[in-house]
């Protein structure tokens, strides 16, 4: 039998991206899906109660299985940062440019600019909670280049490759991203958990 899962992201993108690499094994449904339009908390200082702090949310008042993620650019020679801040890090305004502005002009001058993207996604199915993890190192770049993704695509070079992830265009970025590893644990999982429960 086919799951359905809500996935707690009020991000279009990641929607599109998470549905991508879970094909068609999984019914997903979106917070609009269930009419959830209120402002999820995330109040955690790590990704990893962040991502628990909205799959709870959801399944307390939706009763349905779900899972969140929450990522972060965590940069080594600002010791992790913007991390769990990532998308306030210029500010309230969320604006991708300004963050992405923020860490240049933080990067000015250094030589070491290596940086991961870390993503922590919680599920909650039949009442229990899993977490997994993906992580993808790179560089930062000195200026911005490319236009698809969104977020700091523009300014991260994974390692392995001469384009930044918003160069290397969706296709590629979702076969290799952090979250990419990330929920492809999570579908293994639950090839594994829905044989088990058959
Ligand atoms: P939701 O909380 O509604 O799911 P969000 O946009 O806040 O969506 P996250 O909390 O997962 O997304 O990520 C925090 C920020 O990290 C996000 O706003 C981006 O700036 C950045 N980010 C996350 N994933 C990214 C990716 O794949 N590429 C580039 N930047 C990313």
């Amino acid at each position: 039998m086919k799951r359905t899962l809500v996935f707690a992201t009020n991000n279009l993108h990641k929607l599109e991206e998470v549905s991508q690499i879970l094909g068609d094994q999984i019914e997903l449904r979106s917070l609009k899906d269930i009419g959830c339009e209120e402002d999820i908390p995330e109040t955690a200082d790590t990704l990893e109660g962040n991502a628990l702090q909205k799959a709870h949310y959801i399944h307390s008042r939706y009763g349905t299985d779900c899972f969140a993620d929450d990522t972060g650019l965590e940069i080594e020679a600002l010791n992790g940062d913007p991390g769990v801040y990532s998308a306030r890090y210029a500010g309230k305004g969320r604006d991708p440019q300004d963050n992405m502005n923020k860490v240049l002009r933080k990067l000015e001058g250094k030589t070491r600019r290596n940086a991961r993207f870390r993503t922590a996604i919680s599920l909650i199915l039949d009442g229990k909670e899993y977490l997994f993890e993906g992580i993808i190192q790179g560089v930062i770049t000195t200026e911005k280049r490319g236009e698809a993704g969104f977020g700091y695509d523009p300014i991260f070079l994974p390692d392995g490759y001469d384009q930044t992830f918003a160069e290397l265009g969706n296709e590629i970025k979702n076969h290799i991203s952090h979250r990419a590893l990330a929920v492809q644990k999570l579908c293994d999982f639950l090839k594994t958990y829905t044989k088990q429960v058959e």
